[in-house]
């Protein structure tokens, strides 16, 4: 049967390929992880079960790849997508059957949402037991559909290197996003006896010309234009190309939804980051302009304010992305480009004309002045608490520049998101998603990819709170990752919504927590409690000579919620 496929209904289909060969017998668990390292995979993150012990076992003999086992399926989800993100290139996580991939399937679902790429090993049901409501059982491939970019089983072990280079292919190429593979138990016993396949490196996608042409026209000719920079600009790592756009024409970049870094935020051209907590005159200024350049973004209901940022009658709109089905999905586009964000931009600068436009400037320089009246924190001083714009003022400072911050989703993010200014690639890492747990164990990925770079997470309490096992994944790794837990207590976010909509009427959102400093303590860590602003720089100096991972657990005034409340 080694050469045929045989579909559900039993007929066989065709042969798989004229270029197969024959090659030494291996079970499924090793052809797995074969295609692994052939995908350049050095790291995976999961969490063991019964279900894929020929995937671990294999990994045991496979000395190129880690495998970093985590405490709780959603924290090594976390830690993939983040080092996706770190890297560039596609994170792994596995996990166990029903249990274990719901669990993971936090990160999937934010891998979705900001297009990373990510594969999903899943341990499922032995294939003559389906269907049966197995031990565990859980119809992945339906399941998971709507979380990830394509969901598949691989019910016949000769497919293994066709079907998993295919999901890494996927996962990698256009708009990248999750896919989920489902390795039924017994599948993985069953030899292997055929390797057809290896990774597919697709070519650039490269914009056509002509419509670069009209973009560079309309950007000349335009009197207010505005560039909004996408999770597009980052992936393709074309912040410098941006750069002499924006320079060459006197164009202002605002960046979108928890992209900060897709451009230098000390940049004089810089006006802003869009979404939660984004000035009213950033919209404004949007609003007013007759051109919208959009470079790799999907607006998404946070960067657009529920889809109200484009004024369709007064702007012109081009929109740059590298997957047509995100063009025209919110707006229509005047000038729809299919195109990888750097090729069009490195096409566009061979074609403009840099010139001085006195108004254009003028327009930027104002646009920027406020920006940064804005985003310069006026540190006080409050004798009971610790406040969080001295604690980015501290990182912003204090700490490399090239410090990676990974953060969390809560109310304490308006302090990062106004004050802190993202000058160089790969500083940020959030979850578009809104996925609270993210902000610790995206710090563990990021910190496995960059282990020379100093990686701060930061989270609310209650943030904290929904992953915090994975601090002992830190300690047992030795990977030194800063953990910031800002402690109001409370989930606070939702406790302003309540104040807001319903007054004096709040509902579940007071919280009591442990002394972190002495949590992060008991699992061997290096613990700080941050009382006052005086405490701050100790408490880091500390954490970081240390060597270990540590957490400075924050107190702040819980009748401060957020950084524009703030007096
Ligand atoms: C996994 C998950 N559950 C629930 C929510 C809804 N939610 C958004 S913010 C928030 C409270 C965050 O509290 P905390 O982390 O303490 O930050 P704070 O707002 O107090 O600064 C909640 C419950 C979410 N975004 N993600
Ligand atoms: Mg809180």
């Amino acid at each position: 049967m080694n050469d045929q496929i045989i579909d559900k209904g039993g007929k066989v289909m065709t042969q798989i390929s004229q270029r197969e060969t024959k090659v030494e017998k291996k079970h499924g668990g090793q052809a797995i992880v074969d295609v692994l390292k052939k995908e350049g995979v050095t790291k995976v993150f999961g969490v063991p079960g019964e279900s894929y012990l020929n995937v671990l076992d294999a990994l045991y003999e496979e000395k190129e790849i880690d495998f970093i086992s985590a405490r709780q399926e959603g924290g090594a989800s976390f830690m993939a997508e983040a080092y996706a993100k770190a890297t560039g290139d596609v994170g792994v996580c596995s996990a166990t059957r029903g249990p274990g991939a719901t669990n993971l399937s936090i990160g999937l679902h934010t891998a979705q949402q900001d297009s990373t790429p990510l594969v999903a090993l899943i341990g499922q049901v032995e294939r003559p037991f389906r269907d049966r409501e197995a031990f565990q059982e859980v119809d992945f491939v339906s399941f998971f559909k709507d979380l990830c970019k394509w969901t598949v089983e691989i019910d016949d072990a000769n497919r293994i290197p066709e079907i998993l280079h295919r999901a890494f292919h996927v996962a990698r190429s256009g708009r990248p996003g999750p896919v989920l593979v489902s390795l039924p138990e017994d599948m993985q016993d069953d030899i292997v006896t055929r390797d057809t396949h290896g990774p597919i490196k697709v070519t650039t996608i490269r914009p056509d010309i002509e419509a670069v042409q009209e973009a560079a026209k309309a950007l000349q000719e335009a009197k207010k234009p505005v560039i909004i920079a996408g999770g597009g600009v980052i992936l393709s790592e074309s912040s410098k190309e941006l750069v002499s756009l924006a320079e060459a024409l006197q164009i202002p970049v605002a960046t979108a939804f928890r992209r900060f870094h897709a451009f230098p935020n000390s940049h004089p051209n810089y006006i802003g980051a869009l979404g939660l907590g984004a000035r009213k005159a950033l919209s404004e200024y949007i609003q007013d302009s007759d051109l919208v350049l959009a470079l790799g973004t999907k607006f998404s209901q946070m960067t657009t304010d529920d889809y109200a940022l484009i004024n369709e009658r007064k702007s012109r709109l081009i929109h740059v992305d590298i997957s047509p089905d995100v063009l025209g999905r919110v707006y229509t586009p005047d000038l729809p480009i299919v195109s990888d964000v750097k090729e069009f931009l490195i096409e566009l600068l061979q074609v403009i004309e840099p010139e001085t436009n006195a108004e254009r400037q003028k327009n930027v320089t104002e646009a920027n002045e406020k920006y940064t009246q804005f985003s310069t924190p006026v540190l006080t001083d409050n004798e009971q608490y610790a406040n969080m714009k001295s604690v980015i003022h501290y990182i912003q400072n204090e700490l490399p520049k090239d410090t990676v911050i990974t953060s969390d989703a809560g109310n304490f993010f308006s302090w990062i998101s106004r004050y802190y200014r993202y000058d160089e690639g790969g500083t940020y890492f959030g979850p578009t998603s809104g996925a609270m747990g993210y902000g610790m164990p995206s710090a563990i990925g990021a910190k496995v990819a960059h282990p020379d770079k100093t990686v701060i997470s930061i989270s609310g309490d209650g943030g904290f709170m929904m992953t915090p096992q994975e601090f002992e994944t830190a300690v047992r790794y030795d990977i030194p990752i800063i953990a910031i837990v800002v402690n109001n207590n409370m989930f606070g976010t939702i406790h302003a919504h309540q104040e807001a909509k319903f007054p004096d009427r709040v509902v579940g959102t007071k919280l009591t927590n442990p002394n972190f400093a002495e949590y992060a303590k008991n699992f061997g860590g290096h613990g700080e409690r941050v009382e006052k602003n005086d405490d701050i720089a100790k408490a880091f100096e500390r954490a970081i000579a240390s060597g270990l991972p540590a957490l400075i657990e924050v107190m702040t005034d819980p009748t401060v919620l957020s950084a524009n409340h703030e007096k």
